[in-house]
């Protein structure tokens, strides 16, 4: 009697010390993704509570960041360049404020890498599958068919594979999963960019990567943000600078899924652009192209007038969407 009467009086001693303890966690609330992850957020409106699992990407470092991998000289003088990828596929990102999004990565973005080499090199992946699916890296271009990463998929949980082939054709090209259901491997975010260089190299530029992908958010296949470099409307909020007079060369990549086509408009120019990036010669100029799924190619132009200029997708719902963004042209005689 004497320990219940105890009890009772230390719990009512600690209701009266600690009387918002239940509303304050009230200020917390958690709910379920579509996916079935946990989020947690603080107020009212979504205030997103960044957990170790929510990923950050910065499309400013994304655009101009090329990886040449781990270079050293095979004994016949070729070039060998090593790259060494990890899947995973437990990250969320938040993709649009408040929308987060079940994102699978290679080397823990999305896109992947831009991974850049010179034609004849001997390139090597070393490839581990950190996820809990299989997955693959499926590369374009010419190589051996047990290179392919479409009949060898690679184990969840470090499950690893070593592709190797010589680079080539020159150009531009993708590389995605390609394990199935194929639309959800890449819809999810397993893609990046993969360049061979010609040996002679390419005039000097300004150059940067531009990859248009869409996301799916609501998992009904439709296409709910589109974006180019992933977060929507980034560039409108973070114009891209360049200089007038100065050579720009884009690398760009259409991913989107869902949608049979998308394009890329510039405004106030025109630019030369090589499909695929495999000729040296432009087969058009032009301020308007169309791509489909894994359509790429190589833009090039410069301005010579500084200002704001918009780029964006002249199919609207897409650029409503997200897929839009803005070059801020600077006077390369006033900034120098
Ligand atoms: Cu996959």
């Amino acid at each position: 009697m004497i320990i219940v009467l105890a009890v009772t009086a230390i719990l009512t001693a600690f209701y009266f010390a600690y009387p918002n303890s239940s509303n304050a966690k009230t200020e917390e609330k958690t709910f379920l993704s579509h996916n079935g992850a946990v989020i947690t957020t603080t107020g009212d409106i979504l205030d997103p509570v960044y957990s170790a699992q929510t990923l950050k990407f910065d499309p400013d470092k994304y655009l101009r960041e090329f990886n040449y991998g781990r270079v050293s000289k095979l004994p016949d003088g070729t070039t060998l360049r090593e790259f060494t990828i990890i899947a995973e596929d437990d990250k969320l990102m938040e993709i649009s404020p408040g929308v987060f999004y079940n994102v699978w990565t290679f080397n823990g973005t999305v896109p992947g890498p831009t991974i850049r080499t010179t034609e004849g090199d001997l390139v090597r992946i070393h490839f581990i599958n950190n996820g809990t699916h299989s997955h693959t890296m499926h590369f374009h271009g010419i190589h051996a068919a047990d290179m392919d990463g479409v009949f060898e998929p690679v184990g969840a949980k470090g499950g690893q594979f070593t592709y190797e082939w010589i680079a080539g054709p020159v150009g531009v090209h993708p590389y995605h999963c390609h394990v199935m259901p194929l639309e959800e491997h890449i819809v999810h975010g397993l893609y990046g960019v993969y360049i061979v260089d010609p040996k002679e190299g390419r005039p000097p530029a300004d150059e940067m990567v531009m990859v248009l992908n869409g996301f799916d958010t609501d998992l009904d296949t439709e296409n709910n943000f589109y974006a180019v470099n992933t977060i929507p409307f980034y560039y409108q909020h973070h114009p891209i600078q360049i200089n007038t007079n100065q050579l720009i060369r884009v690398y760009v990549l259409n991913m989107v899924e869902f949608d049979p086509i998308n394009n890329l408009h510039l405004h106030g120019n025109l630019y030369h652009y090589y499909p695929t990036g495999t000729s040296t010669v432009p087969s058009t100029y032009t301020d308007m192209i169309t791509l489909s799924q894994t359509e790429r190619g190589i833009m090039e132009f410069n301005y010579t007038y500084p200002g704001k200029y918009l780029f964006h997708a002249h199919k609207v719902e897409f650029s409503e969407k997200g897929w839009t963004g803005l070059f801020l042209v600077k006077d390369k005689e006033k900034t120098s």
